[in-house]
């Protein structure tokens, strides 16, 4: 569709009392040539080809996870937006690089999107476990797409204050409880 929306950068985020961190928070917008919203139009993140990262098996209400396809979808409100915030983590070994997230609306590729994993073990939520595998990404001479929240390209300074924010903030102070993969 022309003049969709999508984003360069998806965060996963941990959860506080069961809710996903707002951080996380972004969305897809689907318009049609004349520019105008579309709305029902079933917007899927394809994570097939984000290697070392995984999906809260229960998101917020309204999104559907699709384990055998290993995607999430839901679809657009009236002004034409899917709107998510995703938990999820990383596996704990390095691996999904950039733009490794593809989305589709009803089928239709609009774009990917480099995935960003505050919660890099996994287990615990955002936690000084995390933070040791974010150093390393930080000084590793290998791109590491997990750790590169703003999505530049390189894993700097800004994405330390990133995840520095997220665990001052406490919401993402927990852990998916059980993983859709
Ligand atoms: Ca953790």
């Amino acid at each position: 569709m022309p003049a969709c929306t999508v984003p360069r950068c998806i965060t996963l985020v941990g959860l506080a009392d069961g809710v996903a961190d707002p951080v996380g928070a972004f969305m897809v917008v689907t318009r049609s040539s004349g520019n105008n919203p579309v709305s029902n139009v079933n917007v899927e993140i394809s994570f097939m080809d984000c290697a070392g990262v995984r999906i809260g098996a229960q998101q917020a209400a309204g999104i559907t996870v699709d384990v055998a396809h290993r995607s999430v979808r839901t679809t657009t409100d009236a002004t034409g937006a899917a709107r998510f915030t995703l938990s999820g983590a990383a596996t704990g070994t390095p691996g999904s690089g950039v733009q490794s997230a593809k989305i589709y609306a009803d089928g239709m590729y609009l774009g990917s999107a480099t995935v960003g994993t505050l919660d890099l073990d996994g287990s615990g939520g955002v936690g000084l476990a995390d933070f040791a595998l974010l150093a390393a990404d930080f000084y590793s001479e290998t791109y590491v797409g997990r750790s590169d929240f703003d999505c530049s390209g390189t894993v700097g300074m800004v994405d330390l204050s990133i995840w520095a924010a997220s665990f001052y903030s406490h919401r993402s102070a927990q852990s998916p409880s059980a993983y859709a993969w």
